[in-house]
């Protein structure tokens, strides 16, 4: 087995090579990538999930190696302490964390690391505004960069624009994604159109 290890921009991409017989001996090879996550999305429970999805998807469409686990500043608080004081030499560069009601999790992870942290709240309780006041309102000095509730996509968009910063492939699939949502406007303009009203003049 032979192992390469590749970077890309500021991403690790770790190839193995695997040679291997078949019966008719002939030598196949399998490759398989082991990617190096950047970014860290951190829910406060797997019930969180169905939220975080459509960041698991923007990361997809972006190429962008990510890690999702869950962990919770009320259950699991050892843990969550640890995560966040080991994320950036693992080499992470943002986090994305979500939770619903008492949402004491991205602030958590905030006060452990220096990496930019990005709080998602989750709707559970009182349409979100309980987690989403917990979340936002961190004490001076410890920031966390809160999106609206449920937000996990604008969540994903943002850490993709730090990323950028210092990746030009990362900014060119923001940019060409951010060029694309004009496509739905122009599309709406264009059935907008077609509805005939007596007094509508275009
Ligand atoms: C929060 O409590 C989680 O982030 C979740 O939004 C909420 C409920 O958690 P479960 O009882 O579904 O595990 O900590």
């Amino acid at each position: 087995m032979f192992t390469c290890l590749y970077r890309l921009g500021d991403t690790n991409i770790q190839i193995e090579i695997i040679a291997a017989t078949i019966p008719e001996k002939k030598l196949f090879l399998r490759k398989s990538f082991v990617m190096t996550p950047i970014v860290s999305i951190i829910m406060g429970s797997t019930s969180d999930l169905p939220v975080l999805e459509k960041a698991a998807q923007f990361f997809d469409e972006m190429a962008i190696p990510f890690e999702m686990n869950a962990l919770s500043a009320h259950r699991t608080p050892q843990e969550v302490e640890q995560f966040a004081r080991e994320a950036q030499g693992r080499g992470i560069k943002v986090i994305i964390a979500a939770a619903g009601m008492a949402a004491a999790l991205p602030g958590v992870i905030a006060a452990n690391t220096t990496l930019p942290v990005i709080g998602v709240p989750v709707k559970g309780m009182l349409d979100g505004l309980d987690a989403m006041l917990s979340i936002i309102q961190m004490p001076p000095g410890i920031p966390v960069a809160t999106v609206g509730v449920n937000g996990a996509l604008n969540a994903a968009i943002l850490a993709a624009e730090m990323l950028a910063l210092s990746d030009e492939q990362i900014a060119a699939k923001v940019a060409n994604y951010k060029e694309n949502l004009k496509n739905k406007i122009t599309k709406a303009n264009a059935e907008l159109k077609e509805i005939k009203y007596q007094f509508k003049t275009n």
